[in-house]
């Protein structure tokens, strides 16, 4: 990240966002083309899940790209224009480590439980947006463990209080997994696409319009090497769970809130093959592409 923001001063700025639970710094990258004008934000973590390793790939070959492509691709630069791009390439850093030294399919943080007998919080369950209700675990050596209470982690605050002091920007929420092959839209706690905000229609407008991008993002991924993603939302096409970042992500107001599930649908699963790595982050740089466009017109 240092390298990168030295040798692109004039787009990319690199920012403090918190400390792990094992004290190490979190920074995130800001793509951002100096203006006057007041603009969106579009935000994107990976590696939240610790061995879905293809994630933080996929979030530096995005930034890779915007760098080759910002001055000639009229596409990219139309839309940074209106949008800056904060980009967390290792959300879960503690776990991604654990699982590069210790521990393959490590998923969790790795915070410490019942005087260390376990470790790790799911912090896709940490959030809090319905949290701890469904689909989670509230005992510490489970793999979808939601933590002791709402925002316990100190990686899961970070991100929270950031995207919450700036929520009215923040346009679009982006946050990449492995496996599966989906773009998920909210809601994951409940089927209901209603809720009880007096909102409602709009709230239920704003989550169709969320899928129709995502469908439109799924087609600008197949095109690149023909492989199938499945568009919707998570507790109807997947399962329920509840403290996901996407869901709070758009239960606090930002409109559009995606989860991406990276290749592949089980052959290889976390394990994905070096030579795929490539291909994903080709199509997937489409798909997000698609969606930027998107909400940048709505
Ligand atoms: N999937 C996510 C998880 O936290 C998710 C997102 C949630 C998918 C609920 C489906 C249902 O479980 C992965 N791969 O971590
Ligand atoms: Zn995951």
């Amino acid at each position: 990240m240092y390298q990168i923001k030295e040798s692109n001063s004039e787009l990319v700025t690199q920012h403090y966002l918190g400390m792990t639970y094992e004290n190490r710094p979190m920074y995130y990258l800001k793509i951002s083309q100096p203006s006057n004008k007041a603009k969106k934000i579009i935000w994107m973590d990976c590696g939240i899940h610790a061995r879905e390793w293809i994630s933080p790939a996929f979030c530096q070959w995005f930034v890779k790209e915007i760098l080759q492509n910002y001055k000639t691709d009229p596409k990219i630069k139309s839309f940074l224009q209106n949008l800056d791009i904060y980009i967390l390439p290792v959300l879960n850093i503690d776990g991604y480590i654990y699982s590069w030294t210790t521990e393959r399919l490590w998923r969790k943080s790795r915070s410490a439980h019942i005087n260390g007998t376990c470790f790790g919080t799911d912090l896709n369950r940490n959030f809090n947006g319905s949290w701890g209700s469904i689909g989670v675990s509230h005992n510490c050596s489970s793999l979808i463990f939601c933590g002791t209470g709402p925002e316990s982690e100190p990686e899961t605050k970070a991100v929270a209080r950031f995207i919450e002091k700036r929520k009215s920007d923040v346009l679009c929420f982006l946050t990449i997994h492995s496996y599966g092959q989906y773009i998920l839209t909210p809601y994951g706690y409940k089927t209901d696409l209603a809720s009880n905000h007096q909102d409602l229609v709009r709230q239920r407008n704003t989550l169709h319009v969320s899928v129709e991008a995502a469908e439109k993002a799924a087609v600008a991924l197949k095109e690149k090497h023909g492989t199938n993603f499945t568009v919707g939302p998570t507790s109807l096409i997947l399962y329920k769970n509840s403290g996901s970042s996407r869901d709070w992500a758009h239960m606090i107001g930002i409109p559009f809130s995606y989860t991406f599930e990276l290749r592949d649908k089980g052959a290889y699963g976390f394990i994905l093959p070096p030579d795929q790595i490539q291909p994903t982050c080709e199509e997937t740089t489409a798909a997000v592409m698609t969606i930027i466009e998107y909400v940048n017109q709505k």
